[in-house]
């Protein structure tokens, strides 16, 4: 009789086909080549993109999960390959991103000897993983992969790690996946208790002044049409954090901006203001509560959160709704009163006008000679479509990017908030250009991060993702160079940066590749690079030392939010 066992490695890619899985970022080697050899036959039923560097496949698989809402895939090889993994397991684990990281493994009978390529990288990933394991039997594999899928996408999602050793690899053993449906005490979504809501209803209905929060929680829960509901009914304002941006479109009559360290005016200033704080689906993030002894004492706080571990982690609150966003939003709109807070809002609007001539219209409509970033994003704005994607790096341009871009539906930016990675956004925009090749990606990144993963320009070449990639050089880490400017006496210790020739870069990768010096040449540029068919670099040289306002400088109270 035929033997209808398979190897451990082909059921790898067979359980990675059954988690419909269309895509894995990676970067092979020997601990992993089994895993490779399958995948040679199966490229019919799944993509595999060779990025650069492992940090690279990490990245892109984050940007394909935030942009389809899948789970990212991504795969490397054991000892360096599977620590250069650590950084985008950090970053995924606390912006909550859905990954599951398959890594290869010396033999089993090699483990713990020191061997060629070996580390423990269970015990290097297992704080930064919401679940891993080193699977050294090929009948622990399928089932390893159906958890590891189950555990990253439901409740918070986050990443998992699936280290597999090379004997496992190699290992026979017969194929059947069974889906991995739920997991004994591992509970990813409490029911809501009407209990909760009916609390929340009441401390809502005798508001006077409340004002809601949003962050990406209402996007993993899709819950943005049940955020928009609970708004259109109560009439409050709403702002949100950098990772809630989209979740409510930026037309909305009650959207009042952003939050947080370089976010808008009134929405860090009237935080201490509202009588009533409705947080939904955000963790009250250090950047944008800024100092928490002076953040909204006068306020009764009502967080709705799926994490139980976030609720008084940093905010103390009046009432906490535990569950799904997607639920007990509902619930609560039922209960809450019709209502209007006209006069409320005006005050938004009142300092927003403030902030407009004080700020905004120096960096969208500037005077000087030098261009600004926020002239650039401008432009942008002008020939995106509303479903066009944002990449961000990190630094000045990521700040200015997302206060500028016109977010007008959701899941529409990719950027590393939590961990502020720099080098995220250019890997992190191929993935999201190949969750969505119909959608406009717009790559925008600094002098200094693009130069952390600059190679990825190279996936781009291989996989012709038509990524948009506008880097904007001040010839700075800019960002330091702000804060070395405006905190230690204007010591620029090592920002300045000696660059190369970027547009000899793009051009060897193939890119279509233009740089714009002066303001005449801008719109243009933009304008064909945003309807270019395949990859575009701009570089646009702005301004060396402006600096990104407002700003709550560290360790300031959010009504100390600065205009200059
Ligand atoms: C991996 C990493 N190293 C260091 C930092 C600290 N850091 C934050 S912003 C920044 C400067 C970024 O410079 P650039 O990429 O040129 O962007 P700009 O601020 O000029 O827009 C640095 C060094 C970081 N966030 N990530």
């Amino acid at each position: 009789m035929k033997d209808s066992r398979i190897r451990g490695a082909e059921i790898v890619i067979k359980s990675l086909v059954a988690e419909n899985c269309d895509y894995i970022f990676g970067y092979p080697g020997g601990a992993i080549m089994p895993v490779y050899d399958a995948l040679y036959d199966y490229a019919d039923q799944i993509k595999h993109v060779l990025t650069r560097h492992e940090q690279g496949a990490i990245h892109a698989a984050q940007g394909y999960a935030r942009v389809s809402g899948k789970v990212g895939v991504c795969m490397a090889t054991s000892g360096p390959g599977a620590t250069n993994l650590i950084t985008g397991i950090a970053d995924a684990q606390i912006d909550s991103t859905p990954l599951v990281c398959i890594t290869g493994q010396v033999a089993s009978q090699l483990l713990g000897t020191d061997a060629f390529q070996e580390t423990d990288v269970v015990g290097f990933s297992m704080p930064g993983t919401k679940w891993n394991i080193q699977v050294r039997k090929a009948e622990d594999i399928a089932p390893a992969i159906a958890k590891g899928f189950h555990i990253a996408r439901s409740g918070r999602p986050g990443p998992v790690l699936i280290d597999i050793t090379k004997d496992a690899q190699n290992e026979l053993f017969e194929f059947n996946y069974v889906p991995c449906l739920g997991i004994r005490s591992y509970r990813p979504y409490p029911k809501v208790k009407d209990s909760e809501i009916a609390a929340a209803a009441e401390v809502i209905n005798a508001a006077k002044k409340p004002y809601l929060l949003f962050g990406q929680g209402v996007v993993i829960g899709k819950a943005e049409e049940e955020l928009k509901a609970f708004l259109d009914k109560t009439g409050i304002p709403a702002a949100c954090t950098l990772l809630g941006s989209g979740a409510l479109t930026e037309d909305h009559p009650q959207y009042v901006g952003k939050l947080g360290m370089h976010g808008n005016y009134a929405p860090n200033l009237l935080t201490n203001q509202c009588d009533v704080l409705i947080a939904v689906g955000m963790r009250f993030d250090d950047r944008v509560t800024g100092d928490l002894k002076r953040y909204a004492k006068q306020a009764k706080v009502v967080h709705l959160e799926l994490d139980n571990a976030e609720i008084n982690k940093n905010v103390k609150c009046e009432v906490s709704v535990l569950g799904d966003c997607k639920e007990s939003l509902p619930l609560l709109t039922e209960k809450v009163n019709q209502n209007a807070h006209a006069a409320w809002l005006s005050e938004f609007r009142t300092l927003e006008e403030k902030e407009k001539s004080a700020v905004v219209s120096l960096d969208l409509l500037p005077t000087k000679t030098g261009l600004t970033m926020g002239e650039v994003i401008r432009y942008i704005n002008d020939y995106k479509k509303d479903d066009a994607i944002l990449v961000t790096d990190v630094g000045q341009h990521q700040m200015i990017a997302w206060r500028y871009f016109k977010f007008k539906t959701t899941r529409t930016q990719v950027t590393s908030g939590g961990l502020g990675t720099m080098g995220f956004s250019l890997p992190a925009a191929l993935g999201a250009q190949l969750a969505d090749v119909n959608r406009q990606v717009i790559c925008v990144v600094g002098d200094g991060g693009i130069q952390m993963t600059i190679q990825e320009l190279g996936t781009i070449m291989q996989t012709k993702a038509p990524v948009k990639v506008v880097l904007l050089n001040n010839d700075f880490l800019g960002m330091v160079r702000q804060w070395q400017q405006l905190f230690f006496d204007k010591r620029y210790s090592f920002t300045e940066l000696d660059n190369p020739d970027f547009i000899k870069i793009a051009e060897a990768y193939n890119m279509k590749a233009t740089k714009v010096t002066e303001r005449d040449n801008l719109k243009d540029t933009v304008a064909e690079m945003m309807v270019h068919e395949g990859p575009y670099f701009l570089e646009v040289v702005v301004e060396k030392e402006d600096n990104v306002f407002p700003m709550i400088p560290t360790g300031c109270s959010v009504e100390e939010v600065r205009l200059s």
